[in-house]
């Protein structure tokens, strides 16, 4: 249920290299892709990293979550909805609902708590394809979390679009796609992340408007339609990009298995970033 580009792939024991200033026409989108992430608002490629990579880059994020936790100790805590966050300078981290858990959920931004995750910022498989989506060749971040998800804990994720968090801090929100980076395979049972097929044709969406807190940044379900759900269930090492007004969303991880994710999000090249509002170029 999903389009993913038949025989894309890489070589075994390829190592994270940062993109050098060339542009290989291989990993730009093909005409194909780009008329199916038009129509549907995401693509997947497929095991665009190998099970190495991948290890590579679960090791990396459990030291960056160390260090989260190591920022959380001294920051700034906040609850909204229920939901604790801790703001260490511009680095928020977002622990599990549940009373009292100290389960980090998600982290935002991550790249500087490892170098190896500021090196995937400028990764040719995800930079080339991203010039595509942005419509421009010279690309800056826009911000990048790390999502947990842990065995039996992980929280869902509501629907929503990333839009209209994004809206009032950046002018060009038609110019932010995300890359999700599966670091685990995605299933089902362990919470994979899902697009509504289509949703991203009418840009900012309303909230809903329950009084809550949070209420406001997750999308009215009588704007869209959730038979249009597309699980994305995906190997490790799997790319899902989707556009910044895709509702989407996930159910709770009631596995045995963690489904951990990256989500990168670029913009073109000069502007600052969401929470630092330092300039990140990429390459
Ligand atoms: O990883 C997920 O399941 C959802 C992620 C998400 O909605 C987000 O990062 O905005």
């Amino acid at each position: 249920m999903y389009c993913q580009l038949e025989g894309f792939g890489n070589a075994p024991g390829a190592d994270l290299t940062p993109v050098d200033g060339l542009s290989s026409p291989f990993m730009r989108l093909s005409e194909l892709e780009q008329r199916n992430y038009a129509a549907d608002g995401f693509l997947i490629r497929a095991s665009a990293f190998t099970p190495m990579e991948v290890e590579t880059l679960r090791d990396a994020v459990e030291r960056a979550a160390l260090r989260a936790m190591q920022l959380a100790e001294s920051g700034a805590t906040y609850v909204l909805d229920g939901k604790r966050f801790v703001d260490s300078g511009y680095t928020t981290v977002q622990f599990e609902p549940e009373s009292g858990s100290d389960t980090i959920r998600v982290v935002e931004p991550v790249h500087e708590l490892d170098d190896r995750l500021s090196n995937l910022l400028d990764d040719i498989r995800i930079v080339e394809p991203m010039r595509d989506l942005v419509g421009a060749e010279h690309l800056a971040v826009w911000t990048d979390k790390l999502n947990l998800k842990r065995p039996f804990e992980g929280s869902g994720f509501g629907w929503h679009q990333d839009s209209p968090y994004w809206v009032h801090d950046c002018d060009h929100v038609d110019q932010l796609p995300n890359v999700l980076i599966a670091l685990d395979a995605a299933s089902e049972e362990n919470g994979c992340f899902r697009v509504i097929r289509g949703s991203h044709t009418r840009g900012c969406l309303a909230g809903i408007n329950d009084g809550s807190q949070l209420g406001g940044f997750y999308t009215d379900p009588a704007l869209f339609d959730e038979q249009q759900q597309v699980p994305m269930i995906v190997p490790a090492g799997s790319l899902v990009f989707f556009n910044a007004h895709s509702v989407h969303g996930s159910l709770p991880n009631n596995s045995a298995e963690p489904r951990r994710a990256l989500v990168l999000t670029y913009q073109p090249a000069g502007f600052p970033m969401l929470k630092s509002k330092r300039v990140r170029n990429v390459g």
